[in-house]
């Protein structure tokens, strides 16, 4: 019986901080996982290096599904992300690995192709509104169909969602930096340059703006019903999602489609978010939710109830998974719209990546498995430095949700 033989846990710093799981069977094939979890990556690789790596050697890699619930149930602990980031190191490995043995992309192991393309969304973002403007019309002039913009708010200097030269990169501190906020300010500005991207480029093109978790349910509601006129495709993480009920006050209030779950680990994390249909979009991704055992199993309820898919793609979510999500993104019936910026080219040196843009869409390489490599010895040059995610505080001092 073929085994897995090695598992190697190999952390690295190209451009950003990555964790990374390699298998190895005894017939010589290596398949790939993300395992990387921003600002606490080493909780990561040693759950992984001290508790899961002796538990895979000499199991069987085509057993997916029962690993999978060898590693959740026989944890006793559930949940959480730096579990479910491990669980999904591993499942994604296992896939990667299945692909290769079988000589087919994932993506025909899934079911095969339901559409030609991914769609995706890319980052605008501006310092002031004319920038902002002149950045979304810089993306649509790349070719992407479907754009988030994001400007700093004028009282509070930054905020989140802006670019600092060409790639976003808000993990940039050995500690985290200290950001204000205000939400008054935040609520008089946002809802204007929007409007002004709308008056400037029209409507023929997917309008989003994310949220990012900062404002209560009513001011949610408030902002939702503000902004309706704009017809976004969504605005994202309007509140925290830990009290999914929530949902249901903006809900009641606006016709704006909601998107929430990339800080989402699992299907009972989004269970009341989908079944009673409070959400338009689930955000969760195969590196935070499990991999793409669980998160296949998080869309196909979500088809149930209307609820699409718009996956999480920041750069903090290596490669890996941006090509396990356009190999699952590109089956599932009820795909909504895939988050995409693109990596640093130090990452790129590192994750050879088969994955390609090309008219607002990404697709993934044809090759067995996933389509990624991991290149040794230029990881080399790029050692892992502890880097931190900001936090806000409103302007009284207080700590808001970042
Ligand atoms: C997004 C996210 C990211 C996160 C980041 C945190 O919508 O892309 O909100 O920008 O903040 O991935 O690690
Ligand atoms: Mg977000």
């Amino acid at each position: 019986m073929t085994t897995i033989e090695r598992a190697e846990v190999l952390v690295a710093g190209p451009g950003r901080n990555f964790v990374t799981l390699r298998l190895t069977t005894s017939d010589g094939v290596t398949g790939l996982g993300d395992a990387t979890l921003n600002g606490r990556e080493l909780a990561v690789a040693s759950y992984l290096r001290d508790h899961v790596v002796p538990l895979l050697i000499g199991k069987d890699p085509a057993r997916i599904e029962d690993m999978w619930q060898y590693l959740y149930r026989g944890a006793y602990w559930r949940r959480g992300p730096v579990t479910m980031t491990a669980i999904a190191a591993v499942d994604t490995a296992l896939w990667d690995v299945k692909g290769k043995v079988a000589g087919l992309p994932v993506f025909q192991l899934l079911g095969g192709r339901s559409r030609e393309g991914v769609l995706v969304y890319c980052h605008a973002s501006g310092t002031d509104t004319a920038s902002l403007v002149d950045d979304v019309a810089r993306f649509r002039d790349l070719g992407y169909q479907a754009v988030r913009a994001q400007a700093a708010v004028p009282e509070v200097g930054g905020t989140y969602g802006v670019r600092k030269g060409l790639i976003y990169e808000p993990a940039a501190t050995s500690l985290p930096d200290e950001q204000p906020w205000s939400t008054e300010a935040y609520l008089r500005f946002a809802p204007t340059y929007l409007e002004a991207v709308r008056d400037r480029l029209g409507f023929d093109f997917h309008l989003l703006h994310d949220v990012h978790h900062r404002l209560t349910p009513i001011e949610a509601a408030r902002f939702g019903k503000r902004v309706e006129d704009v017809q976004l495709f969504w605005m994202e993480d309007p509140t925290p999602a830990e009290n999914q009920e929530s949902f249901r006050l903006i809900r009641s209030h606006t016709t704006t489609p909601i998107a929430v779950g990339e800080v989402l680990n699992s299907i009972w994390d989004v269970q009341h978010l989908i079944t009673e249909q409070l959400i338009d979009y689930v955000r969760t991704t195969v590196v935070h939710a499990g991999g793409i055992t669980h998160l296949r199993r998080i869309f196909d309820l979500a088809a149930l109830y209307g609820v699409r898919t718009g996956s999480h793609g920041a750069t903090d979510l290596s490669p890996v998974t941006q090509s396990a999500a356009v190999h699952l993104d590109l089956v599932v019936p009820n795909f909504g719209i895939q988050e995409y910026m693109e990596h640093a080219p130090e990452t790129m040196e590192v994750f050879r990546s088969g994955v390609r843009f090309e008219n607002g869409m990404l697709h993934p390489s044809e090759e067995p498995g996933l389509g990624v490599e991991y290149d040794d010895a230029a990881a080399e040059r790029f050692p892992y430095d502890p880097r931190y995610l900001p936090v806000a505080r409103r302007l009284d001092g207080s700590l808001h949700d970042w």
